[in-house]
């Protein structure tokens, strides 16, 4: 993963100080692309330890649609807790952008799987989670958000498209805030996932995963967490294996999924801005 150590040292050679809504402050640059040809392994960050099953069953939830919290901490997963209301609402967020458009039963998901069964040369295979009727309202709180029908967080991996050459699927993310130390590892695991399950269920072998970036920042609170990482050596990629017989992206559980040779270095903790 030099792409990733590269990202970081980049943002801290090039970055921009700047303030952001949490208040921590950030330095941060704006354009910046990452590429992973997904058959050199599976790009999983070897310098910390990643917390895969937190990825997995966030990609899983996204693709049924769900917004509400509850199924993550059913399987011990904490990452969207801050944003949630009592009930454990987000609002419409990724999964019902993705599965339900605009609550008008438009199932993005499945729309992109039948173009790229039918029509791979297709420019048109998008999703985008990016619903402006949705965003909040930044002067109330999360949970009045959720209660006014609103996002409780406007999405950051906004929307991302599908290509398919020599039988080859690749993804391009474009991610419109990208908090380098916390998210981004995992949303390299998680979009490089996807694109493996999409590829296996239109029959594509697996292509690139293209990383974009819009505002890609570190936080002040991280730096330390980050030069750590930075002086450990980066070690061969694991190998993720999905279970062959799933044909349909929606019938994929979280024991379908196995993850070979990931010997990364240790946990290095960071506290998340809210
Ligand atoms: N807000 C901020 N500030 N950063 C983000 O990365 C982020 N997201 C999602 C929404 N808002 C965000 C939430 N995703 C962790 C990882 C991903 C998150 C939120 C938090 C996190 O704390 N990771 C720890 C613990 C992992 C675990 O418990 O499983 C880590 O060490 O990796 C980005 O999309």
């Amino acid at each position: 993963m030099k792409q990733y150590h590269d990202l970081v040292k980049y943002v801290l050679e090039n970055g921009n100080e700047k303030g952001d809504r949490t208040g921590t402050g950030t330095k941060s640059v704006f354009g910046y692309q990452m590429r992973f040809d997904l058959s050199e392994g599976f790009p999983m960050v070897t310098t910390k330890k990643l917390h895969l099953k937190s990825i997995i069953y966030e990609l899983l939830w996204f693709l049924k649609g769900d917004t509400n919290t509850k199924y993550l901490t059913e399987n011990g997963v904490r990452i969207w807790n801050e944003w949630a209301d009592e009930n454990g609402d987000l609002g419409p967020v990724y999964g019902h952008q993705w599965r339900n458009w605009a609550s008008e039963d438009i199932d993005q998901i499945k729309e992109v799987i039948q173009t790229l069964k039918n029509n791979p040369n297709s420019r048109r295979m998008l999703v985008s989670a990016w619903n402006p009727s949705v965003l909040p309202d930044t002067s109330k709180s999360f949970s009045e958000n959720v209660a006014n029908g609103k996002a409780a967080l406007p999405p950051c991996h906004a929307f991302f498209q599908f290509y398919v050459a020599d039988g080859k699927l690749s993804c391009q993310l474009y991610q419109r805030s990208a908090d380098i130390f916390l998210g981004v590892p995992f949303n390299i695991a998680s979009y490089a996932l996807f694109t493996m399950m999409m590829a296996q269920v239109c029959g594509y072998q697996p292509g690139d995963f293209i990383h974009t970036f819009g505002d890609a920042h570190i936080y002040n609170n991280h730096l330390e967490q980050l030069e750590l990482q930075l002086s450990r050596d980066i070690r061969p990629l694991p190998k993720m294996i999905l279970n062959p017989e799933i044909k349909d992206i929606f019938d994929f559980k979280f024991e379908d999924f196995t993850l070979v040779d990931y010997n990364p270095h240790p946990h290095i903790k960071g506290v998340v801005a809210v």
